[in-house]
């Protein structure tokens, strides 16, 4: 198998065998498998020259530029400097003893500065989905800048340069002069964890993140509790973790765990969205919350058992509404994503009082209506505490009545597929945001990374109006068969084709090209740490850590 590689502008001729790559430039040198191709995402421009330079860990310093609107008071780009710092010099201590005959003479990069241009840096902001992640890096000798209105471009620029960096034969390192110009194609790229079927220890939820700002992903979307358990520790209701958590103490999320999530995922760019999915999903909520859900029947006499929460009491709205007030001063992020999805109407058909209820209301035997009025006045109630907020697509096809700034989130691959969904949520002025081609969960034999990468969310019939309404995607990473055994290596990088996908432009879709740069990602992702599994047959250089 051979490809062509357009790395800026030079023409690169890979030859593949057995999944590693050895990589040949156009006067039939041998390059080494770092060199020029490790980028991922890849950047909407690049144009890299043959000129190589060195970095030494002991001269190289990540530092302010003169005239930064961002300094040294800057907490979110010092620990940044200081990590990217360790990334780029990660295997130094495992140095060879060979000499290496260039390193007296060859040109150095000394310091990588970074230059805030905009009067307000937002260092000690929240990123949110207008947060301009753009940048432009130029890296020369003696010194690489990197420039970036705000430190939300200047995080996704750091990433970059580390990712420009490789290893020469002799162990050190060589950035080649290169200039990249650089911003998202969508503003919403988000990794759904939950927490609810298995519970995920914080250190798992922290390494994700970091491997989230590795893809240049920027959403958390946290789906905390469902039907199985609720880990989210609140301090106005205590009862549902304490009842409703696999374990009380030890598989719960305290206040300071979520204060934790919130601030690591601050200092990498990326957006914390909570999830409290109802009225289905909710089974975990009923033990520790007396009369929320609805009871089941059998002919006139109770099961025993329980059905979606119950809409039809007074009491389970004053609930939602102390709920959420709660949430939406624990989440920082302007959006919560309220659910709706899923809704089963057996039990509440089965309830006596509900059918009185439904005829009162005048909804005959349509318990979408019923749905669609509780979901109505839960909005109502969400809206009041001034988020937006994010919900799954059925509520839109049930014909709730959203505000302008919903984001309604397609996740129902039917068989025409989801670009009608799309063209139908878009065609109503909807902002929408694509999961559907993306359950990380399902597993498959081969490589699926590769239908991931394919899909697209602008692949619809509608205007470009209509198209412009897409802010992004999700992959989701469903929890029944995942636990902190296997849910880095199940997610990555198998995510990272959707990285790709939600960053890059709309042209980046040469799949051979993507496979040489998602393999060295992958190593990448390995030397700092995080165990993604490979993508075909092969090897990495340091897999041993
Ligand atoms: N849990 C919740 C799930 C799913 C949804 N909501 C789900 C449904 C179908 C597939 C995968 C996941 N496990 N709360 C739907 C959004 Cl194929």
């Amino acid at each position: 198998m051979g490809a062509l590689v357009k790395t800026g502008i030079f023409v690169l001729i890979v030859s593949v065998c057995e999944g590693y790559q050895d990589i040949w430039d156009y006067d039939g040198h041998k390059l080494k498998d770092t060199d020029y191709v490790s980028l991922w995402p890849l950047p909407q421009k690049v144009q890299s020259s043959a000129a190589a330079f060195k970095l030494s860990s002991i001269n190289f310093q990540i530092v302010h530029a003169k005239g930064s609107s961002a300094g040294s008071s800057c907490s979110l780009l010092q620990t940044a400097f200081r990590r990217y710092f360790d990334y780029i010099f990660g295997y130094v201590k495992k140095q060879s003893f060979k000499k290496d005959p260039k390193k007296a003479f060859g040109k150095e990069v000394a310091e990588l500065q970074v230059l805030i241009t905009s009067s307000d840096s937002e260092c000690d902001g929240y990123p949110d989905l207008k947060s301009d992640e753009s940048y432009k890096l130029s890296v020369d000798q003696p010194s690489a800048i990197l420039k970036a209105p705000k430190v939300w471009g200047a995080l996704r620029g750091l990433e970059t340069f580390s990712q420009l960096v490789y290893e020469d034969e002799y162990g050190s390192r060589n950035i080649n002069k290169t200039e990249v110009s650089d911003f998202p194609r969508f503003a919403h790229r988000g990794i759904l964890l939950d927490t609810s079927r298995h519970y995920v220890p914080l250190k798992v939820i922290l390494a994700n993140l970091e491997a989230m700002a590795m893809n240049k992903f920027n959403v958390f979307h946290w789906h905390i509790v469902d039907d199985q358990s609720f880990p989210y520790m609140s301090r106005t209701f205590p009862d549902l973790s304490q009842q409703g958590a696999y374990h009380p103490y030890t598989h719960v999320y305290t206040p300071s765990d979520v204060k934790m999530v919130i601030e690591f995922a601050r200092m990498r760019g990326i957006r914390v969205i909570p999830e409290f999915d109802t009225p289905g999903h909710t089974q975990s909520w009923g033990k520790g919350q007396k009369d929320l859900l609805t009871p089941c029947y059998s002919g006139s006499t109770p099961t025993g058992s329980y059905g979606p929460v119950n809409p039809i009491l007074n009491s389970t709205y004053d609930f939602m509404a102390s709920f959420f007030k709660e949430i939406s001063a624990v989440f920082p992020d302007a959006y919560v994503h309220l659910g709706g999805d899923e809704v089963d109407f057996t039990c509440w058909k089965s309830n006596p009082d509900i059918t009185k209820f439904m005829k009162a209301q005048g909804f005959g035997t349509d318990y979408s209506k019923l749905e669609s009025y509780y979901i109505q006045r839960l909005l109502d109630i969400v809206s009041t505490t001034n988020k937006g907020y994010m919900i799954w697509q059925e509520v839109f096809d049930n014909g709730v009545k959203l505000k302008a700034d919903t984001l309604v989130h397609v996740w129902i691959y039917g068989a025409g597929g989801y670009s009608e969904e799309l063209a139908r949520v878009t065609a109503l002025g909807f902002h929408t945001l694509l999961s559907a081609p993306w359950y990380l969960d399902y597993i498959s034999y081969g490589q699926d990374w590769e239908k991931y990468y394919k899909a697209d969310p602008q692949d619809f019939k509608g205007t470009d109006e209509q198209k412009k309404l897409v802010i992004g995607g999700e992959a989701c990473l469903w929890g029944e068969y995942v636990d902190a055994t296997n849910l880095t290596p199940r997610l990555w990088p198998r995510a990272s084709a959707v990285s790709e996908r939600l960053w890059s432009d709309k042209s980046v879709k040469d799949v051979n090209d993507a496979y040489i740069r998602l393999g060295q990602h992958r190593c990448r992702m390995i030397e700092r740490g995080i165990p993604a599994e490979p993508l075909f047959t092969g090897y990495c250089r340091h897999e041993y850590k």
